[in-house]
């Protein structure tokens, strides 16, 4: 009889792909214990278990106490739940799930663009209210022509990227370095911010990005200026954003992510110049499961002693 190697599965992050995974492999579901109960099960799997599986967003810090722990396989490409400091120590090694969310992502993105720049959350409410009999709906801010300033042009960026160019706006964007690629480059986040009509981020999270998106990226977005986030919501200083929006000096902002999700700041849930959405970007049946099986082919690696499909370097 063949034994399935043990993996804990940290975080409930995906039903269906945890049910595959319990068949694949002896699973523990940590979640489901106690913090008193994780330690002993984990002092128990000491030497006997080399691999987790985990939301990439969030994952236990009790994990790190397995000192047999050799793989962390992250649900999500950014990996701002794992401690890296703690993984380079103990010699875990982190795969994620890069590419298969991509459009996905880039879809909820141009929802944001659309939603902000036509206002339609706001129109939806105006009909329903029965207020069109009154009058019509203010008017919208155009996208073609406009520039759409996107921070972090990575693979989700580019997907962004080429969404925009079909509704016939101009590209430009703000990497650590130039792209070769006929878009504009801006060196600083202000620099892009002030060339831009619509600023979209979607850097990765972590302490390089902290707070980057602040009072002065937002002055420099202007009071016509629309700002939309699906990156994290961490790289965000919220009240400045909060002050932007009360002093009118950004137009409104369309966000999928927040610094302290699931908590909303209430002062942006009060505002109609806002659309939030729940961390909704790759939230679509198929590409969760794409997500899930990309968690499994690198687990299957790893346990094949093969290089890993998506590891994070
Ligand atoms: P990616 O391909 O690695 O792209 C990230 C881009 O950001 C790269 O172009 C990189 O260029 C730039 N960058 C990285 N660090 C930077 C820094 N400190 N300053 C300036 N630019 C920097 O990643 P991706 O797959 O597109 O994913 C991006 C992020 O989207 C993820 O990390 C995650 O936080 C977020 N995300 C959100 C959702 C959602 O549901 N809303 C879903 C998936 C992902 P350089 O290396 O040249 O700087
Ligand atoms: C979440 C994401 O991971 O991939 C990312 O970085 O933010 C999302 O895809 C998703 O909520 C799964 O937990």
């Amino acid at each position: 009889m063949t034994t399935r190697p043990i993996l804990i599965v940290a975080n409930q992050f995906h039903a269906p792909t945890i049910e595959r995974l319990d068949h694949a492999f002896e699973t523990v579901h940590l979640w489901k214990l106690s913090n008193e109960a994780k330690l002993a099960k984990l002092a128990e799997l000491e030497g006997r278990c080399h691999a987790a599986a985990s939301a990439s967003w969030a994952t236990d810090p009790l994990l790190y106490t397995l000192k047999s722990l050799r793989l962390i396989a992250c649900f999500g490409v950014g990996v701002d739940g794992i401690d890296f400091r703690k993984t380079a120590e103990l010699g875990i090694r982190v795969s994620n799930t890069p590419g298969v969310l991509d459009d996905a992502v880039a879809e909820i993105a141009l929802g944001l663009v659309l939603s902000c720049a036509r206002r339609l959350v706001s129109a939806d409410s105006f009909v329903r209210a029965g207020n069109w009999q009154q009058g019509p709906f203010p008017f919208g801010m155009g996208l073609a022509s406009k520039t759409v300033g996107i921070a972090g042009l990575g693979r989700i960026g580019l997907e962004i990227a080429k969404r925009c160019e079909s509704f016939k706006m101009r590209v430009a964007y703000h990497n650590r370095s130039p792209r070769e690629i006929d878009y504009d480059y801006y060196s600083s986040l202000e620099e892009l911010a002030a060339a831009s009509d619509i600023l979209i981020n979607v850097l990765p999270g972590g302490p390089a990005t902290a707070s980057r998106l602040g009072t002065e990226v937002f002055r420099a977005l202007g009071p016509k200026g629309l700002f939309i986030n699906v990156g994290r919501g961490q790289s965000v200083d919220e009240l400045a954003l909060v002050n932007a929006l009360e002093a009118s000096e950004i137009a409104g902002a369309g966000l999928d992510v927040y610094a302290q999700e699931p908590n909303v700041p209430a002062a942006l849930t009060g505002r109609d110049d806002v659309v939030l959405l729940p961390h909704i970007g790759s939230s679509t049946r198929e590409t969760r499961m794409a997500m899930g099986a990309l968690v499994r082919q690198n687990l299957d690696a790893f346990f094949r002693d093969d290089p890993l499909i998506s590891e994070v370097s």
